[in-house]
């Protein structure tokens, strides 16, 4: 019994403490509103952030990265795509966004992080650690908290009022938020993903998460294409 109690109290340490989701990823594999992961943070006020997240998907049209509201402010923080080729990324702050002109992400694992700095205003957006051209938004803003962020879905409400066609079908994992913003070496870093580089506010190596509906984890998938394709040509690689 007394066993019982220790791992029991272990384990709730773990959760209190989150996961290391190294080498794991969340496969959203149907599209649905049911499916979703909160992820848990404590957040009461931010004056710039960094968020990044790894994502592998086909799909094209609108989905969200990461979606966080506070009950008073949809898109408080929010790190979207939407469907246009040629201006396919958001970066909402206390509900107005930014919009960046980007090369469309193709089958490959792709790594997006966009900062804030409420001192300047000033947002950027980096893709596979490359940097956009920057913009600003809501200098002197601040994003109170709670927050409520959530993989998946885009929330319309706290917590709530998702879209389908905002819905996520794909894999994500490496998110991170700081709650400053990184300079571009170590968002390269980030998109390297070092390990002794983690988010303050939410960790992926530390994370706390709660999953709803039918969400997987799944390890990476570890593919040799890329390395091979240097060498040889080869038939099995070739869809990649
Ligand atoms: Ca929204």
């Amino acid at each position: 019994m007394k066993v019982y109690f220790l791992l029991l109290a272990s384990i709730l340490g773990a959760v209190a403490q989150g996961i290391n989701m190294e080498g794991k990823v969340f496969l959203f594999a149907n599209r649905s509103v049911a499916n979703y992961v909160t992820l848990n943070q404590d957040v009461t006020s931010l004056m710039g952030f960094t968020v990044c997240v790894r994502a592998f998907t086909e799909q094209t049209t609108a989905f969200s990265y990461l979606s966080c509201n506070s009950p008073s402010q949809d898109n408080n923080l929010l790190l979207f795509h939407r469907d246009s080729k040629e201006n396919p990324y958001e970066l909402y702050v206390g509900g107005q966004k930014t919009v960046f002109r980007g090369t469309s992400h193709s089958l490959d694992r792709y790594h997006i992080c966009g900062t804030w700095d409420s001192f300047t205003g000033v947002v950027q957006l980096f893709l596979n650690g490359k940097p956009l051209v920057r913009k600003a938004i809501r200098k002197g803003y601040s994003i109170q908290g709670p927050l409520k962020c959530i993989l998946g879905q885009e929330q319309d409400s706290f917590g709530g009022k998702f879209d389908i066609n905002q819905s996520f079908v794909g894999e994500i994992d490496n998110v991170h938020v700081w709650s400053y913003v990184l300079s571009p070496a170590d968002i390269h870093q980030a998109f390297m993903n070092n390990k002794h580089l983690n988010g303050n506010v939410i960790s992926w190596r530390s994370l706390r998460y709660d999953i709803t509906g039918d969400v997987l984890m799944e390890p990476v998938q570890q593919s040799n294409c890329d390395n091979q394709a240097r060498y040889e040509s080869s038939p099995r690689c070739e869809a990649n």
